[in-house]
């Protein structure tokens, strides 16, 4: 088998013939010289080949390199600033591997339930790529910023007994003689790795069983959750802005290229730097009605409202202390305003919405077990939760984020379907 290069990697072969391994995105044929583009993952590169140079069996493969099909090529490499890549080679040889006849994808407008269908295919398209690329980029970053600053990563369970986040969008599974659900969230477990570790994040995929379809709601997502001993909600807020600063700022740094081919105008991004203003719930009632907004006091902010305040601020903005009844069972009770409980949401801007919800969680054992019989939970699956209360109960707060939310803010695509490999939605499971 030949050697192959990486195409990212021809600067260093410039003089010499190397065997790139790829997939042929164009050819052209111009009289007497045709161009071969062939993508490898790390890069594209062309691919020249002069008919008088090379046998008459390399000149007529030409018809057969359709779209897709898999190459390897050989060539001297040479330096062409104009080239993609800076890079071209003068073509020897090239072999096809694997045939792509009638490729469904072809250079034109598709839907995109044909796309989705293809999913497993429309991966390989450029912009597809560049947010892939991005999303790579947003999860190193993840594990970059709580290593630096001495989290633990505590890998928590998918199969879980206790509800974490409330009855609605559970995911049953059969277990054995039980009955479980698909985590909605590490955060239970995570506590418990808070007053082992410290500081800890688990990281992973999420499940709820969203029956609604939206650009916004994936029924398995990626959520990021860092828990933090001692730490009160003010704290929990300013880990949550120096992180998300952090994001962007990686984003920006090393995947401008990625970002220029998404057409993302990157002046919004390069203004998020803390801090991020806050809004109290009770105060932004009265802002939404305002603006014709249905809402009242009591309920939890619709897409819309989240939208109408995002564009008020030109940074991401957080949304705190929200009514009791709209947030979920472990958050403390605020005792400035024990209607309302320790929480923040925070809104990306320019419309993409709530991209992390954080909380401080309810330390006093007593109001918890209240707040789970109020919401009408199993108590029974909460013992080992409550222990926690029970043996060295300690203030400390966490908060989620959601990946593919951050990456459609940050690549400026606004629908969720696009921002993982393989989307789950309510009436998608394949590919
Ligand atoms: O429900 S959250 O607001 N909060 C939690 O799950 C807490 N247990 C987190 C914690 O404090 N440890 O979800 C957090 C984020 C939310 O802001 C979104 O960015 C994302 O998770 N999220 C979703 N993304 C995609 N699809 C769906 N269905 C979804 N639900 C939440």
């Amino acid at each position: 088998m030949a050697q192959g290069v990486e195409i990212r990697g021809l600067g260093e072969h410039v003089g010499t013939v190397v065997t790139i391994r790829g997939w042929v995105q164009t050819t052209r044929v111009h009289g007497k010289v045709a161009f071969v583009v062939v993508r490898d993952g790390t890069g594209i590169v062309q691919g020249v080949v002069v008919q008088k140079e090379v046998a008459p069996e390399l000149w007529q493969l030409f018809p057969e390199l359709t779209l897709e099909t898999s190459v390897h090529v050989t060539g001297m490499v040479r330096a062409e600033p104009r080239a993609p890549g800076g890079h071209e080679l003068s073509v020897s040889d090239i072999r096809v591997v694997g045939p792509s006849p009638d490729y469904p994808i072809q250079p034109k407008e598709h839907g995109v339930d044909f796309l989705l269908d293809r999913r497993h295919l429309w991966l390989r398209s450029s912009q597809q790529r560049a947010i892939m690329r991005v999303r790579n980029e947003v999860e190193k970053s993840i594990v970059d910023f709580f290593y630096d600053r001495g989290f633990l990563r505590l890998d928590t369970p998918i199969l879980t007994g206790a509800i974490g986040e409330g009855g609605a969008g559970l995911f049953e599974v059969e277990y054995f003689e039980q009955q479980a659900y698909l985590a909605q969230t590490g955060q239970l477990y995570a506590e418990a790795g808070a007053a082992a570790l410290g500081k800890v994040y688990t990281f992973g995929p999420t499940f709820r069983a969203e029956k609604s379809k939206t650009r916004r709601h994936l029924t398995e997502f990626w959520m990021v959750e860092p828990e933090v001993a001692w730490a009160d909600s003010d704290d929990n807020m300013r880990l949550q802005e120096d992180f998300v600063s952090y994001l962007v700022a990686r984003a920006l740094e090393r995947c401008a290229e990625e970002l220029k081919l998404l057409e993302r105008d990157t002046a919004p991004l390069e203004r998020v730097q803390p801090p991020f203003p806050r809004l109290e719930y009770s105060d932004a009632i009265p802002l939404l009605q305002q603006k014709g907004s249905e809402i009242h006091w009591g309920t939890d902010l619709g897409a819309a409202d989240e939208t109408v305040i995002g564009e008020m601020y030109d940074r991401p903005v957080f949304v705190t202390n929200y009514p009791k009844q709209a947030k979920a069972f472990y958050m403390k009770e605020n005792p400035a305003d024990p209607r309302t409980v320790l929480c923040d949401d925070l809104l990306a801007p320019e419309g993409y919405g709530e991209i992390i919800g954080g909380s401080q969680r309810e330390d006093d054992l007593d109001r918890l077990v209240a707040r789970i019989q109020e919401q009408g939970l199993p108590l029974a699956s909460y013992e080992w939760y409550l222990d926690l209360r029970r043996y060295g109960s300690f203030p400390h707060s966490g908060f989620g984020l959601g990946v593919e939310r951050t990456v459609g803010w940050i690549t400026g695509r606004p629908h969720i379907r696009e921002l993982i490999p393989f989307p789950r939605m309510l009436n998608r499971l394949y590919p």
